[in-house]
């Protein structure tokens, strides 16, 4: 069986004020041109299908979207699994399989037809039969640790602190792992998908959007048992100790700054009722660029680069600078910059003899009001708006925000 590994597509996702719909979706036109290039028989996909910021209208389009662009893998009886992330929304994901499982039902002899998306929000174990060479391949599915998604494996105890909740999170995933892998038939060949941090990463390496205080996995006693480790969450392309059978796919997209140097990609694996054949191969993906720009002298700089890119540049990026109100034209400025990157999706600005600091962190050293950044980021999200609108929408926010602070 060819099995194609990718996670993290995040799907509606935004950067500032810009949305990546498109471009995320372009990911997922690559993905599916592979799997017909590749003659893959699965695409897995472990976990963060959708972002958190996706709207129901952006969750519709991305089913649409995917009815358009696999149908055909699907048709040649192609088949899609994927398991849930923390950035997928639990109840939409469970209604969809609920809906597709409704359709179609899944047949009960524990062997599950190709042809098909599976979707899963519970940990698991699942077996496809293998269109190559007809074996049965297992599959191990480890979602995103939650507590309702683990509960069947939780401590009754409650817990008291932070610290205990994820010990008893972490416990509990450890349990199910455990049980599943009782459930694989003796020296057959499984794969694990699992959406969750483990150990072995560099240090500072942190999930999207995430704290440090995360759970960190120890997949180190059970990795022996598989076959292939797909996993998901990390967004850098990263192999685990080494092991080029244990690996993050990464994102499909460069979805923040943190990701501007990342060659986004995805792994192609062959497995057989021996295990694995070969060692997994790479496929690049092409990504548009996240970039920071900073300038001391914004006015000298526009021109220089507006003279190299007079059509402007797709590049998404994150602009601080420092201007003279004397020497320089705030205005012209801001135009230029909608000019040469049209797809900047943060800016921030300060006037040199505002300075109060020293001037080599100028920016960083802004300490905003909670009144202050709500402010700035409704003028930042409405300035393509009509005038009128945005004064009307603004005297409102003034109103909410005078209420807020009376009631505080
Ligand atoms: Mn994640």
């Amino acid at each position: 069986m060819r099995i194609l590994h990718t996670a993290d597509w995040h799907l509606g996702d935004r950067l500032g004020r810009i949305d990546r719909t498109a471009e995320i979706e372009n990911g997922v036109e690559q993905i599916a041109t592979y799997l017909e290039t590749e003659k893959v028989d699965l695409l897995l996909i472990a976990g963060d299908l959708f972002s958190e910021l996706a709207r129901t209208k952006t969750l519709r389009n991305s089913i649409r979207h995917w009815q358009d662009t696999f149908s055909r893998f699907l048709a040649n009886k192609g088949t899609i699994l994927a398991i849930t992330g923390n950035h997928d929304n639990e109840v939409f994901c469970q209604t969809l399989q609920s809906a597709m499982t409704l359709a179609a039902p899944i047949s009960s002899q524990g062997i599950l037809e190709p042809g098909r998306l599976y979707l899963s929000s519970e940990p698991g174990f699942i077996r496809f039969c293998d269109p190559r060479s007809e074996s049965t391949v297992h599959f191990v599915l480890m979602p995103y640790p939650t507590p309702s998604i683990y509960s069947g494996n939780l401590a009754t105890k409650k817990p008291e602190t932070l610290q205990e909740k994820t010990a008893q999170l972490e416990q509990a995933l450890y349990a199910k792992l455990e049980d599943c892998i009782t459930q694989l038939p003796p020296n057959k060949p499984a794969i694990l998908v699992a959406h969750l941090n483990v150990t072995g990463l560099a240090p500072g390496t942190r999930a999207f959007r995430m704290g440090e205080d995360e759970a960190i996995f120890n997949l180190g006693d059970f990795s022996d048992r598989f076959a292939y480790i797909a996993l998901g969450h990390i967004h850098k392309p990263i192999c685990i100790n080494g092991h080029p059978h244990i690996r993050y796919s990464g994102s499909i997209a460069k979805l923040d700054l943190g990701e501007k140097d990342d060659q986004k990609q995805v792994v192609i694996f062959d497995i057989d009722d021996q295990g694995l054949q070969d060692s997994p191969a790479v496929l690049p993906l092409k990504t548009r660029n996240v970039i920071l720009q900073r300038w001391e002298n914004p006015t000298e700089e526009l021109a220089l680069l507006l003279q190299k890119h007079p059509e402007g540049l797709s590049d998404l990026v994150k602009i601080e600078f420092v201007y003279s109100a004397k020497e320089d034209n705030l205005d012209n400025i801001l135009q230029q910059i909608n000019q040469l990157y049209p797809n900047w999706y943060s800016r921030d600005w300060q006037e040199r003899n505002e300075l109060r600091d020293s001037l080599a962190s100028p920016i960083q050293n802004q300490a905003k009001g909670f009144r202050e950044t709500v402010k700035e980021y409704v003028a930042t999200e409405l300035q393509n708006h009509p005038h009128d609108e945005r004064e009307e929408l603004q005297r409102k926010l003034d109103d909410l925000l005078v209420k807020a602070e009376s009631k505080s």
